[in-house]
C-alpha cells in the first residue's frame, strides 16, 4: 500500500458521529509517549499530522485522520501516565470503552510498545483486552533506533512473551529512520482486505 493522502478529520472528546464514519479504521493505542502520534506522522509521511510531544499525555482525544480518502486512522490516548488523576483514568477508560463498543468498522488494533522495556502492567492489560475481544491486532515495538542490533535481538523475546506473539511478527518500528515502514504498511493493507470475522450470535 501507498499512502498518497492523509488529512486531519476530527477531535473527539467521545465517540461519536464525525463525517466519514463507516470506512474502515485501523486504531493505534499504547502506553502514553511510546510514540503513536509520531508513528501515524512517519506513516503517513506528513509532518505535524499528528501532535507529538516529548511530554507525555499529549493526545487526551480521540484523534481520526483520513487516509487515502478510503479508511481511517485513529490516534488513541496513552494510557499509564502516572500523572494524571484518578479521575482523568476514569475518564480514559470510559473513552476506550465506548470507542471499542461502538467502531464497528474496526479492522485491526496497532498495539505500540517500546523496544527498550519490559511490557508495562498497561500494556499486558491491553494485550489482554485486544485477545479477549478477538479484534485483529498488530505489534510494532518503536523507537527500534535507540538500540543496538544486540540489545534488540534479547528485547524482542521479552515482547513477544510478554504479549503471546511470535517475536517474528512484531515489527520493529522508527519513526526517526522509517525503519519498519513497508513492513507495515503492508501488514495494514491485509488487515483492512481481510474481511471482519462473524459474529456469534447471541443467546
Ligand atoms: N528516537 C525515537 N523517538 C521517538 C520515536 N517515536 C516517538 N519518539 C519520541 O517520543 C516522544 C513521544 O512521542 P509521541 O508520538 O508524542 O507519543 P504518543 O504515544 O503519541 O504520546 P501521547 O500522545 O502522550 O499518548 C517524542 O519526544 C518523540 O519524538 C522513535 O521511533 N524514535
Ligand atoms: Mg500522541
Amino acid at each position: 500500500m501507498e499512502i498518497k493522502s492523509a488529512v486531519f478529520v476530527t477531535s473527539l472528546p467521545r465517540y461519536g458521529d464525525f463525517p466519514g464514519r463507516g470506512l474502515p479504521q485501523i486504531a493505534v493505542a499504547g502506553r502514553s509517549n511510546v510514540g503513536k502520534s509520531s508513528l501515524i506522522n512517519a506513516l503517513c509521511r506528513v509532518k505535524g499530522l499528528a501532535k507529538t510531544s516529548s511530554t507525555p499525555g499529549k493526545t487526551r482525544l480521540i484523534n481520526v485522520f483520513l487516509i487515502n480518502n478510503s479508511f481511517h486512522l485513529i490516534d488513541l490516548p496513552g494510557y499509564g501516565y502516572a500523572k494524571v488523576s484518578k479521575k482523568e483514568q476514569e475518564s480514559w477508560g470510559q473513552m476506550m470503552g465506548e470507542y471499542f463498543d461502538k467502531a464497528e468498522t474496526l479492522k485491526s488494533v496497532l498495539h505500540l510498545v517500546d523496544i527498550r522495556h519490559e511490557p508495562s502492567e498497561g500494556d499486558r492489560q491491553m494485550n489482554a483486552f485486544l485477545y479477549g475481544s478477538g479484534l485483529p491486532f498488530i505489534v510494532a515495538a518503536t523507537k527500534a533506533d535507540k538500540l543496538s542490533r544486540a540489545q534488540r535481538g534479547k528485547m524482542m523475546p521479552v515482547l513477544a512473551r510478554n504479549l503471546a506473539v511470535q517475536p517474528w511478527d512484531i515489527v520493529p518500528w522508527s519513526s526517526q529512520t522509517g525503519e519498519g515502514r513497508d513492513k507495515l504498511l503492508t501488514r495494514l493493507e491485509e488487515a483492512l482486505h481481510t474481511p471482519a470475522p462473524t459474529k456469534e450470535p447471541e443467546e
